[in-house]
C-alpha cells in the first residue's frame, strides 16, 4: 500500500475523529465511536475516499497506533488526542520516576509561569521516553525536551492516564514538577 496515500487519509482521520466529525457530518457517541459503515459513506475530502480494506490497513499499521476498532469491526475511534468531548474511559496508571515532554523555545516562557496546559487538547500529553518527546516537540521546529517528575507528581495526588496507543495523561503539570 502507497505510504503516502494511507499518511494522508490517517490525517485526515485524525482531524475528523478527533476534532472535527461535522466536517462530513459523522455522528460520535459519547465515548468516541463513530459507524465504521456510517464513516465509509460519508468520507468525502479533498478527492479522498475510502474503503474497509484501507480502513482497517491503515488501523492496523499507523504508526502511533492512533485509531482502533471495536470488537466486531462495526466502530472505530481515535485512541487519544482529541479536542472534542469524548469520554475514552482512560486507564487510570502509576507512571515511572521521570516521564518527558517535547515543546519549543517559544512556549518556554507561557510554561515556566502557567506549567503545562491542555491547550487546545483534553489532556497534557507526556512521553515515556526523550526519543518519542524529541519527536512531539520536533514537529513545532527545534524540539527542547522537559522532564516532568510524574513519580513525585503522582505521589501528590495528580492523576495520570496511559492511552490505548502509550501515550500518557495528565490534565496539569505545575511548573514545580518540571525540570527546564
Ligand atoms: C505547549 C501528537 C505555552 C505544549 C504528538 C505544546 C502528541 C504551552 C503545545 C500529541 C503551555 C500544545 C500532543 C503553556 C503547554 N504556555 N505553551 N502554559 N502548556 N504548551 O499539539 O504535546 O501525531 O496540543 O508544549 O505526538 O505537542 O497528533 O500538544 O507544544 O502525542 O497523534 O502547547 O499530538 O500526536 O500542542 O502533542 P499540542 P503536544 P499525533
Amino acid at each position: 500500500m502507497d505510504n503516502k496515500i494511507t499518511k494522508g487519509i490517517s490525517k485526515l482521520l485524525s482531524y475528523i475523529l478527533r476534532h472535527s466529525p461535522e466536517t462530513i457530518n459523522l455522528n460520535l457517541d459519547e465515548n468516541g465511536w463513530a459507524n465504521v459503515n456510517e464513516l465509509i459513506a460519508k468520507f468525502d475530502l479533498y478527492d479522498k475516499r475510502i474503503d474497509f480494506d484501507l480502513l482497517q490497513y491503515i488501523v492496523e499499521n499507523n504508526d502511533k497506533k492512533r485509531f482502533a476498532f471495536n470488537e466486531d469491526k462495526s466502530k472505530i475511534r481515535a485512541n487519544q488526542g482529541h479536542s472534542i468531548a469524548v469520554e475514552l474511559n482512560l486507564n487510570e496508571a502509576e507512571p515511572l520516576a521521570y516521564l518527558y515532554h517535547g515543546t519549543v523555545e517559544k512556549f518556554l516562557s507561557g510554561i515556566k509561569t502557567q506549567g503545562l496546559q491542555k491547550m487546545g487538547r483534553q489532556h497534557v500529553h507526556l512521553s515515556a521516553d526523550r526519543e518519542t518527546a524529541n519527536k512531539v516537540g520536533g514537529r513545532r521546529g527545534k524540539p527542547v525536551i522537559l522532564t516532568i517528575n510524574s513519580g513525585e507528581m503522582h505521589r501528590a495526588g495528580h492523576k495520570f492516564y496511559l492511552s490505548d496507543n502509550n501515550v500518557w495523561l495528565t490534565d496539569v503539570v505545575p511548573v514545580q514538577f518540571i525540570e527546564f
